[in-house]
């Protein structure tokens, strides 16, 4: 198990479309073994293979309570067939942007297909935190950080402020 190094912006890479899967072997369960203890060390609820600087569509997430068992989830060419009109607000951070939080509208609810750990089909309805994290993970997927939904001038602010933060590491 590695901790892999998460990529932070404006890293032009976060900005890459990754290319999907064509085989799920044990090199890529190793890595995303990897992503996932990566993941919870940071700590974070999700995280999408291109911020670990691999663009493939590759992520994982565990939305179970801290203080619950862990149920990680792991997601291999996840494609959106369908999203609910309602949409939903959620506070959402990311660990490309640490520290910053911003307000972001996404649909309340959808539906996704994927290749699950061992490489079979799946779908599945997501809900709640669920959807809005799966949504985040899918835009990295497709270059989208959340931090391009908002306005120019705070999303200046924001690379600015991780600028700032990173240097004084
Ligand atoms: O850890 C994370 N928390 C989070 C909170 C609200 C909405 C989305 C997320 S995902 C984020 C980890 C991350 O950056 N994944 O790409
Ligand atoms: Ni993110």
């Amino acid at each position: 198990m590695n901790i892999l190094n998460i990529i932070t912006v404006p890293d032009p890479l976060l900005k890459t479309v990754s290319v999907p899967v064509t085989v799920v072997d044990d090199e890529l369960r190793a890595f995303m073994d990897d992503m996932l203890t990566t993941m919870y060390a940071a700590p974070g609820i999700g995280l999408a293979a291109i911020q670990v600087g691999r663009p493939i569509r590759v992520l994982v997430m565990d939305i179970a309570d801290e203080d619950a068992e862990k149920k990680p989830q792991y997601f291999i060419n996840p494609e959106v067939t369908w999203t609910s009109d309602e949409l939903t607000t959620f506070n959402e951070g990311c660990l490309s942007v640490p520290d910053q939080y911003a307000d972001i509208d996404r649909p309340a609810e959808c539906k996704l297909t994927y290749l699950d750990y061992h490489g079979n089909p799946q779908n599945v309805h997501a809900t709640g935190l669920f959807a809005t994290c799966i949504q985040h993970e899918i835009d990295h997927l497709n270059g989208i950080v959340f931090i391009d939904y908002l306005s120019s001038l705070k999303k200046t602010i924001a690379i600015r402020k991780v600028k700032k933060l990173i240097k004084e590491d």
